[in-house]
């Protein structure tokens, strides 16, 4: 789709000095333009890399904070397998947010790009936040993480406050106080968005002054293409639970606007490595590939504001899942 396109309320995948960055938010007063005011307070921009073990949330707290669906949710751990960065520009902050794959033990090719991807993000990171999960509490491999990412942890986010009983949530932020002591502990339900104004207001305060880093009407990172595959991977996900291993990829073949018709056209390719795991994707009848298209569908036409054609493929590629080139072609 191109920038200039005016049927399509688009999400930005351009670098930060591009001049076709398309105006999909309200342009933010630059951070330069604030020392002229009144207000003291000094502009600040960084990167917040959300980390912590599958599940807890961090996907939904990025679509959250960031206010628009960048990151694949789903309920089975390990959905998330990229570095996904979504931005959140106000006149007096612009907090870059990096959601990152679980960290977990898994030894395959895949599970260990995964892990490193998270480990590498990291690296960037202007502020850590730890996310846990305040309805199950604090287990071992929240421990290994919270040693992991050790006082670089600022913020630690208590998710799903909307579930956890009191009960729960208090003997939770007493054992991460105790693991990370120096860190703001903030209970929230990124479900909901109870409390996560209060958390963006302690991530801008541990940010550095500077100016913003991105276009200000600039969301993701992320090209539409790979928004569009993981939402495709989210419905698979979701829609076979228990009955599919981890073991699906999703490679956009096709993804053409067409303007005068208010459409855009997607063709995909479900990869899985077994015939049996085909028969699993595509239903009786055809009927689950149907249903996951529909709803990826509904998804799609929310995001890019406009019609999807989608049309989806399941081939059966052994051992995609090993295959450098493959884990290459998604992002890893
Ligand atoms: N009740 C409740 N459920 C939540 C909340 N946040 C996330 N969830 C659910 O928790 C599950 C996991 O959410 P994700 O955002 O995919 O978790 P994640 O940490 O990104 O998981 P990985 O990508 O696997 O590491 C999904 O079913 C979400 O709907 C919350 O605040 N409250
Ligand atoms: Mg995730």
């Amino acid at each position: 789709m191109s920038a200039t396109t005016p049927t399509c309320d688009r999400h930005d995948a351009a670098p930060a000095d591009s001049e076709s960055a398309p105006t999909s938010v309200a342009p933010a007063e630059s951070g330069a333009d604030r020392t002229a005011s009144a207000d003291p307070a000094p502009h600040r921009a960084g990167f917040v890399t959300l980390v912590g073990r599958p599940n807890v949330g961090k996907s939904t707290l990025l679509n959250r904070l960031v206010g628009t669906k960048l990151a694949a949710v789903s309920a089975k751990p390990q959905t998330t397998r990229n570095r996904i960065v979504g931005i959140l520009t106000r006149p007096e902050v612009q907090i870059v947010l990096v959601d990152t794959p679980g960290i977990h033990g898994g030894s395959t090719p895949l599970n260990a790009r995964m892990v490193a991807t998270a480990r590498e993000s990291l690296g960037d990171a202007d502020v850590v936040m730890l996310v846990v999960d305040g309805a199950t509490g604090i287990g071992a491999a929240d421990r290994e993480v919270a040693a992991e990412v050790g006082n670089r942890a600022r913020v630690v986010a208590v998710n799903k406050s909307d579930v956890a009983t009191q009960q729960r949530l208090l003997p939770t932020c007493a054992e991460v106080a105790r693991l990370v002591p120096d860190a703001e502990i903030v209970p929230v339900s990124a479900l909901t968005g109870d409390n996560v104004e209060r958390l963006l207001t302690l991530v801008e305060a541990a940010l550095p002054e500077g100016p913003n880093l991105y276009p200000p009407d600039q969301v993701s990172e992320q090209s539409e293409r790979f928004l569009a595959s993981e939402i495709v991977r989210e419905q698979i996900v979701e829609q076979t639970r228990d009955e599919l291993p981890y073991t699906t990829a999703v490679v956009v073949d096709t993804f053409r606007e067409e303007p005068a018709r208010n459409l855009l056209v997607i063709q995909a390719t479900i990869l899985v490595e077994r015939p049996t795991q085909k028969g699993i994707v595509i239903g009786e009848r055809g009927r689950r590939i149907r249903d996951i298209g529909q709803a990826a569908r509904l998804q799609l036409e929310a995001i890019f504001g406009c019609r999807v054609f989608l049309e989806l493929h399941v081939k059966v590629v052994r051992e995609w899942s090993k295959d450098p080139r493959v884990l290459r072609e998604i992002g890893l």
